[in-house]
């Protein structure tokens, strides 16, 4: 369909600068509005490459406020909502759950209400309102080989998660209460350029390359399913145009690590590419006291994806990684200008530096 035109919510972020990225360029006839708060995790640098492009609008604005996206799916006679912007942190969730109340369940209530105002008064017909959510609302495997389903039942244990099933369970209402044409997909850990480096990855490249401890909660036995952010854009950009409407899909890349295994690998290849000898950093390692309710394991079964849409990882696990270690450490200005200000004091704060 040409012309449409699609607001990304939380487009300023790790994963929504790459959906943002790949639409714009994807699809020229298409009008994308980034809309983002610009919270600690929003960075317009992400999307450099991309703001002067024609076809692409950034609006400063936080979903919370209903009048604002009200005014904004009218005015521009928005045919499609992509929702990325959430709280994201596991960790800060665990400081801050009202944080993630706010933004997770009634920011989404919220966009959901100024749609299906607008919506309904112009009709449902080609209107899409796409919920971009994760693995960790069905909670935690054990290490029986047994993999999230689209079936299986929600059992979140953190603040964020608890948050995330929430907004999940107000999309599902909104198709079966009011007809609203919606789509919910659920992916596993997303690694790549433009992460934010509280997360694993991104902060232990960090931490590896001025050869800072790498704080390892618990024992490193946990296990986290990882996929290329990459994938998960095309994911999307398949979902939203192809997926069926009110059904649920699981993305992953069948890709299951135990943390302390893959900061294994990210230690050998941040010292290969920096050209330090083998085992130069082994000794950063550091075990600290575990998160509470950690999750022991994630691991998602996309078969349905591929089976139905034809959707499959493009990159191997080892390419990935080695692409990411080069990106981040070729973008240091990057790092430098995203961490500096209100995160370098949440961080000193949480590691007690
Ligand atoms: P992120 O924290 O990097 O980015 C979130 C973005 O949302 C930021 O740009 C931020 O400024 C914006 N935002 C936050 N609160 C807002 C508000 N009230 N109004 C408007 N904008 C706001 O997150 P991410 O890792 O890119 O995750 C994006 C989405 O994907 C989230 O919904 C997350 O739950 C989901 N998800 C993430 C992963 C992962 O591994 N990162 C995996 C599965 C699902
Ligand atoms: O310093 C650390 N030490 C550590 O051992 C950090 C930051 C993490 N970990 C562990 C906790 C997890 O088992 O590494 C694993 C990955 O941690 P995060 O990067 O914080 O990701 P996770 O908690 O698994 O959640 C992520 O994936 C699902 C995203 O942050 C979520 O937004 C997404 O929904």
């Amino acid at each position: 369909m040409a012309n449409r035109t699609i607001i990304i919510t939380g487009g300023a972020g790790f994963i929504g600068s790459h959906v943002v990225r790949l639409f714009v360029n994807k699809y020229p006839d298409y009008r994308i509005i980034n809309v983002d708060k610009l919270t600690y995790a929003g960075n317009l640098e992400n999307l450099k490459d991309i703001e002067n492009r024609p076809n692409y609008r950034f609006v400063k604005a936080d979903i919370c406020d209903f009048d604002a996206m009200l005014a904004l799916i009218k005015d521009e006679k928005v045919d499609g909502i992509i929702h990325l912007a959430a709280e994201s942190h596991v960790d800060r969730s665990i400081k801050d759950p009202f944080t993630f109340a706010r933004t997770n369940v009634l920011g989404t209530l919220s966009l959901l209400q100024a749609a299906r105002t607008c919506w309904e008064e112009s009709g449902w017909e080609g209107k899409r309102f796409y919920h971009i959510s994760t693995d960790e609302v069905y909670g935690a495997l054990q290490f029986d080989g047994k993999l999230f389903r689209e079936e299986t039942k929600y059992d979140p244990h953190s603040p964020y998660s608890a948050s995330k099933a929430s907004s999940d369970h107000f999309v599902r209402a909104f198709h079966d209460t009011y007809g609203m044409p919606t789509i919910v997909t659920n992916c596993s850990n997303n690694y790549g350029p433009y992460q934010f480096p509280e997360k694993l990855i991104p902060l232990f490249i960090n931490n590896i390359r001025y050869r800072k401890p790498l704080p390892v909660y618990g024992k490193g036995e946990n296990v986290r399913d990882w996929l290329y952010v990459e994938d998960h854009a095309r994911a999307i950009d398949l979902i939203f145009h192809k997926g069926k409407i009110a059904e649920t899909y699981n993305i992953g890349g069948f890709n299951e690590w135990k943390n302390i295994d893959l900061i294994k690998v990210l230690i050998k290849t941040v010292d290969k590419v920096l050209g330090r000898p083998e085992g130069a950093d082994d000794d950063l390692i550091t075990f600290v006291q575990d998160r509470a309710g950690h999750d022991l394991r994630y691991a998602i079964d996309s078969s349905k994806l591929k089976s139905e849409l034809g959707w499959e990882p493009s990159l191997q696990f080892e390419e990935g990684i080695e692409k990411t270690v080069r990106w981040y450490l070729d973008n240091q200005e990057w790092l430098d200008n995203v961490t500096s200000g209100d995160y370098q004091n949440y961080y000193k704060s949480m590691y007690k530096l």
